[in-house]
């Protein structure tokens, strides 16, 4: 598509022409899940109606279709990302799943006592709690990344903190809180550089930006189907092949073995090793046709898109004296998730004013309680875009944010 029509693109979108509480539904929760075109919809209809079975399984001609189908969805996933080859793309129940995969089968086998493992204090709890774990069992130790005061990593912070102890570094490449995008190829280098490997966070970036396993030298990425057009119950774990070969598997069972004897087993080469029991073939359509879909439209012209409504809502927000917004406020330096707070008022109640416009927005502490606490803040109130929302409803929103103190008795 050459040119991008974003009123063109709503009409794909069914779901957000729904009126909420007598207003047109606008939808700012992104960040959290994102709507599916028709196109993803028919797909996943088609394979249901023509295709399913259990693949892997047997050798009728839909159990054939259906492992064609889950195969050909792989193989969309190692072109989107880059990957050398489709058995470095191993399918999960999404990123969470696949952080822990991580975690239990590479750092609870790699590291030792003594360790380190670094991790930024803007991850989304998914990409903390695992870590505990391991740093826990292990009596390694667990080191934070600090943020500047315009949100973003300095790398003196990042050479200061990577040291010869450090065996697993683990950052997200966008924040779903701040917004803030992260030099992780750089991250990757320092990693690399005192042989620890690097997991990128990639659920807030990959429905956005283009992302290049190789390029970024990430030695793991995950991220999930659910925030980029795609059914949830599914995502994606990218390891490179000599890594993963060497990692004993997560969960064990059907489909991921080789030979099983009385007392032992033997167990199947990747993706498989990883991939135990019946995989969700539905969602991995899915997510192949909201790749086919991002694609024909082109990252960089939604990334683009998404610039624009960031500086238009930033630049709207800035003149409100009473709100303040947490996040780098150079657009070159974020995406389009912006948390702010609105003086003397809980973000619980804002979410439920705003609501009463028909804007959907998202209050709380957005699965990232450590930053909160390094923000001194309770909770934030976030709003988060994706290719089909529009000026128009940010103009909806800054209408419904004013509302807001009023509602509460403040005046204005
Ligand atoms: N990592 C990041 C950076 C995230 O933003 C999220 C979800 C996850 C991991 C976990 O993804 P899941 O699909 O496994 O749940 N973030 C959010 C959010 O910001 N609001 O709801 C979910």
């Amino acid at each position: 598509m050459s040119s991008f029509n974003v009123h063109e693109i709503r009409k794909d979108f069914v779901t957000l022409s729904q009126v909420v509480n007598g207003r047109p539904l606008v939808y700012f929760d992104n960040a959290a899940t994102t709507h599916k075109p028709s196109a993803v919809l028919e797909q996943v209809r088609l394979y249901n109606e023509k295709m399913h079975a259990n693949p892997n399984r047997g050798a009728h001609t839909l159990g054939v279709l259906a492992t064609q189908a889950y195969e050909d969805a792989r193989e969309k996933v190692r072109a989107f990302i880059n990957a050398k080859e489709a058995q470095e793309v191993i399918f999960t129940k999404n990123a969470t799943e696949a952080l822990n995969l991580i975690a239990y089968s590479y750092g609870m086998s790699q590291i030792e006592v003594g360790d380190e493992i670094v991790i930024c204090i803007s991850e989304h709890h998914s990409n903390i709690l695992p870590w505990q774990q391991v740093a826990q069992a292990k009596k390694a130790t667990l080191k934070y990344l600090y943020l500047t005061p315009d949100y973003r990593l300095d790398m003196t912070e990042v050479e200061a903190k990577i040291t010869e102890k450090t065996k697993l570094v683990s950052i997200a490449q966008m924040s779903n809180v701040l917004g803030t995008i992260y030099p992780v190829k750089e991250i990757a280098e320092y990693a690399h550089k005192v042989g620890a490997v690097i997991v990128v966070d990639a659920a807030q970036s990959v429905p956005h930006l283009t992302v290049d396993v190789q390029e970024l030298d990430a030695d793991f990425l995950v991220f999930s189907g659910h925030k980029m057009l795609a059914p949830m119950g599914i995502g994606v774990l990218y390891g490179k092949r000599n890594l993963l070969e060497k990692m004993p598997p997560f969960l064990t069972g059907g489909d991921m073995i080789e030979y099983v004897e009385e007392q032992s087993a033997t167990f199947a080469e990747l993706p498989n090793k990883f991939e135990a029991g019946t995989p969700n073939v539905e969602g991995a359509v899915g997510l192949a046709a909201a790749i086919d879909y991002l694609t024909a439209i082109g990252l960089e012209i939604v990334h683009q898109h998404e610039l624009e409504l960031t500086a238009y809502a930033l630049e709207k927000l800035k003149e409100i004296p009473y709100i303040k917004v947490y996040g780098p406020d150079n657009v070159k330096q974020r995406g389009g998730v912006i948390s702010f707070s609105v003086a003397n008022c809980h973000p619980h109640d804002v979410a439920s004013i705003v609501d009463t416009y028909g804007v959907a927005l998202r209050a709380g502490h957005h699965c990232a309680q450590p930053l909160m606490k390094y923000l001194q803040v309770p909770a934030t109130s976030r709003i988060s875009f994706y290719l089909y929302n529009t000026l128009e409803e940010i103009d909806v929103f800054i209408e419904s944010i004013k509302s807001v103190r009023k509602w509460l008795g403040y005046g204005s």
